[in-house]
């Protein structure tokens, strides 16, 4: 009888949030939007499987989980989109784990950082990020999943 020929099925992308995004939707809607984290990561499930694609979506109020999950992603995953929250502006640790990684990583941020307060400017993640989406709130998310399906479709 023939083999079946073998399937290799694409890593998930992994889809990591920072402290205090298990309030979305919750609290300061006028400047994070409505949708809750839960609403997120059904809209970023539904829009990975338009690609052919899954995820998987965490969320971590503790930097140091955080390094452990882009640790887990440098062999579990197509791809990384982090909106590393407050984080973003302050870990050097964060930005050492992603600096290991060889996939993709697209930071992303519901608010455009550079419109609001001066601390919030810089970002260590993007230091390291193939790319940047920030101010399109939750819709953001799916176009950084567009971005990596487009990003691993140039580089098959
Ligand atoms: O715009 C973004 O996505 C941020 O990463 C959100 C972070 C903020 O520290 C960054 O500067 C920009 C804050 C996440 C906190 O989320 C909340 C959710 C509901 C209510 C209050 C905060």
């Amino acid at each position: 009888m023939a083999k079946k020929p073998k399937q290799s099925k694409t890593l998930p992308i992994y889809i990591l949030n920072g402290p205090n995004l298990n309030l979305l939707g919750t609290r300061e809607p006028e400047v994070y939007g409505y949708t809750t984290l839960p609403q997120v990561e059904k809209m970023c499930a539904e829009q990975a499987k338009r690609h052919g694609l899954s995820i998987v979506f965490l969320q971590s109020n503790l930097e140091g989980e955080i390094v452990d999950q882009i640790q887990e992603a440098r062999t579990g995953s197509c791809a990384v989109i982090i909106n590393p929250a407050g984080y973003g502006h302050t870990s050097i640790a964060i930005l050492d784990s992603l600096q290991m990684l060889k996939v993709p990583v697209i930071e992303c941020h519901l608010s455009n950082i550079h419109k609001r307060e001066p601390y919030r400017h810089n970002s260590y993640v993007s230091k390291v990020a193939t790319g940047i989406v920030m101010g399109l709130g939750a819709q953001g998310y799916l176009r950084a999943i567009d971005a990596v399906a487009e990003i691993l479709k140039v580089s098959k």
